[in-house]
């Protein structure tokens, strides 16, 4: 039973784009050791597998491919629903480096969600084909998030994968998350609806109250009954439609748009810092 002390169960939730290479490095991971069956009451399949890494059993779950996390499809409400109830105790986001940018914007969601985040930098080799070098450190830097260079479909990477995965499951406690700022006029209401949530509404703890106030700005459904607001709980439905009102009259944009823009300019002011385009073969077999 010694021994027993030493091992350590953990849940692992695969997630992504579609295309990313999240079916090709969950097969790497779990090999034949798989079971299908759906997300319960919905047709969205669901495979989890096991994997066994240095006396560590990771219990893996394929999260549903996505772009987003918002509560307007399917996948994306079935993805966060899981990291926020189940509190997987590591999410590995599968990123498409050769598509950086775009898939930075699922991992920033995840952060903001209080994700303990591992990004997967898979199909490397295409970005590298591309011309695309990519400073791995400063992005991890920036982001405050572990990530690991992978080639999934010639099994490049998983060893350091799994020891990050593993590193992050026993010091999640640790870490932080990451919250952007929208600029000073969102932040402030931001603050002010969280104020008002926190006043008026007993929430579940595994709600980052930030990642409420973010979401309700957006016009997200599942959080706005959750919250009661449109009529039920009077104080946080005033303070929702005082912000909105505020921030459209400044900016001329719902806040929704707002918060789409202030993530993809976050987003690429990273990419600008951390990837540089060399010559690439591509182009010059192209002209
Ligand atoms: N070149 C390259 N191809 C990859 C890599 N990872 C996966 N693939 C391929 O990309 C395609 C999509 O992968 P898949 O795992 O099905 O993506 P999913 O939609 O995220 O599940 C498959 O043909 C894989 O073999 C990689 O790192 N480099
Ligand atoms: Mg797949």
């Amino acid at each position: 039973m010694g021994s027993a002390l030493m091992e350590k169960s953990f849940t692992v939730a695969l997630a992504g784009n579609p295309n990313s290479g999240k079916t090709t490095i969950f097969n790497n991971l779990t090999g034949v050791r798989q079971k299908v069956g759906n997300y319960p009451g919905v047709t969205v399949e669901k495979k989890e597998g096991i994997c066994k890494f240095r006396g560590h059993v990771l219990h893996v779950v394929d999260l549903p491919g996505t772009y987003s996390l918002t509560a307007y499809s399917l996948e994306e409400v079935i993805a966060r629903n899981f990291v926020v109830d189940e509190k997987p105790d590591v999410v590995v986001d599968i990123v498409d480096a050769s598509n950086l940018e775009r898939n930075l914007y699922l991992a920033l969601q995840f952060l903001e969600l209080g994700a303990p985040l591992v990004i997967a930098l898979n199909m490397y080799d295409v970005a590298k084909s591309r011309g695309m070098d990519i400073d791995v450190k400063r992005l991890s830097e920036l982001l405050k998030v572990p990530i690991v260079p992978t080639v999934g479909n010639k099994r490049q990477g998983m060893d350091k994968l799994l020891e990050a995965i593993v590193d992050m499951a026993r010091y999640k406690e640790k870490f932080n998350g990451k919250r952007i700022s929208y600029g000073r006029e969102l932040d402030e209401e931001i603050a002010r609806i969280s104020q008002v949530i926190s006043e008026k509404a007993s929430i579940p703890e595994k709600y980052p109250l930030h990642w409420l106030s973010l979401k309700l700005l957006e016009n997200d459904n599942q959080i706005k009954r959750l919250l009661g607001v449109d009529g039920i709980n009077r104080e946080i439905t005033d303070a929702l439609d005082a912000s909105i009102h505020h921030l459209k009259k400044i900016y001329g944009d719902d806040p929704e748009e707002l918060i789409i823009d202030g993530r993809y300019g976050y987003i690429n002011g990273v990419y600008r810092e951390t990837v540089r385009i060399t010559s690439t073969k591509d182009r010059l077999t192209i002209s």
